[in-house]
């Protein structure tokens, strides 16, 4: 059987401690590729992925945006580039370990099956190591309250472990793309499923990273309670 080729696009921000382990382990999986998005990372993020990619050209390439940071924007040109590469599937996940590696051969299986699969902590119960109660009370309101504004069926809206497969990432219209930080996560799902696109979750244990940096800030937290009211609106409006 044909193996699958797949790109993993990894937003890094301040992830020097993280990225070069990360990135080994991701080449331990055949067909994998990885694309290394960076911000221009005060600590040398940059500079160790473009050695990293030196290390394996085929496998592993380098994007430097500059201008204005945000995850959100670093996902929209990642996954641009990312549909010009030659792969089966595209795969996001943060660099700090929260998202294993581990999960991705069951990611890739379930894109069989699923136009768009979503690692998800909340399949099970809820899945999430190492959060302080505040974060994991935080982010269980705020999945109940963005299925409820938005009528999504997913159980995990903000998670940012996924695997597209290429023709329904393409069918997302990226420029138009508003949002960042969780709400991006939110607002690719809602485009995702308006574009009918079947959305699966396997179940992924999620672990809070042990190095470098969170970077959630409070204007992403308010973005994340307003995006899903504008998502409706876009909807009932045609937009
Ligand atoms: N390119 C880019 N990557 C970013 C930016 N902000 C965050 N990231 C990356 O996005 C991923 C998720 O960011 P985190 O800081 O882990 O955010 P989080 O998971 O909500 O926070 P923690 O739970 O504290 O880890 C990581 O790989 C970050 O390096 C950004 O502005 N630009
Ligand atoms: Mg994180």
């Amino acid at each position: 059987m044909k193996e699958t080729k797949y790109l993993v696009v990894i937003p890094t921000y301040n992830e020097r401690e993280n990225l070069e382990r990360l990135v080994h382990e991701l080449l331990e999986h055949a067909g994998c590729r990885v694309m290394v998005v960076d911000d221009q990372s005060p600590d040398g993020t940059g500079a160790l992925a473009d050695q990293l990619s030196r290390g394996n050209p085929d496998r592993v390439e380098v994007i430097h945006r500059t201008g204005k940071r945000g995850l959100g924007r670093s996902y929209v040109d990642g996954f641009s580039l990312a549909l010009e590469r030659d792969v089966d599937l595209i795969c996001q996940m943060d660099a700090d370990f929260s998202h294993d590696p581990k999960y991705l051969p069951a990611l890739i299986a379930a894109a069989k099956d699923y136009d768009l699969v979503v690692g998800s902590r909340y399949l099970n119960g809820i899945s999430v190591v190492n959060w302080p109660l505040q974060r994991l009370i935080l982010s269980t309101f705020a999945n109940r309250y963005i299925r409820a504004v938005t009528g999504l069926a997913v159980h995990d809206c903000t998670g940012g472990f996924r695997c597209w497969r290429r023709d329904a990432l393409r069918r997302i219209p990226l420029a138009r793309i508003v949002s960042d930080g969780y709400s991006f996560m939110v607002e690719m799902l809602f485009e995702a499923a308006r574009q009918q696109c079947r959305i699966g979750e396997v179940p992924i244990v999620f672990v809070e990273r042990r190095m470098g940096s969170s970077k959630l800030s409070s204007g992403v937290l308010a973005e994340s309670l307003l995006m899903p009211w504008r998502l409706r609106l876009r909807k009932l409006l045609g937009r």
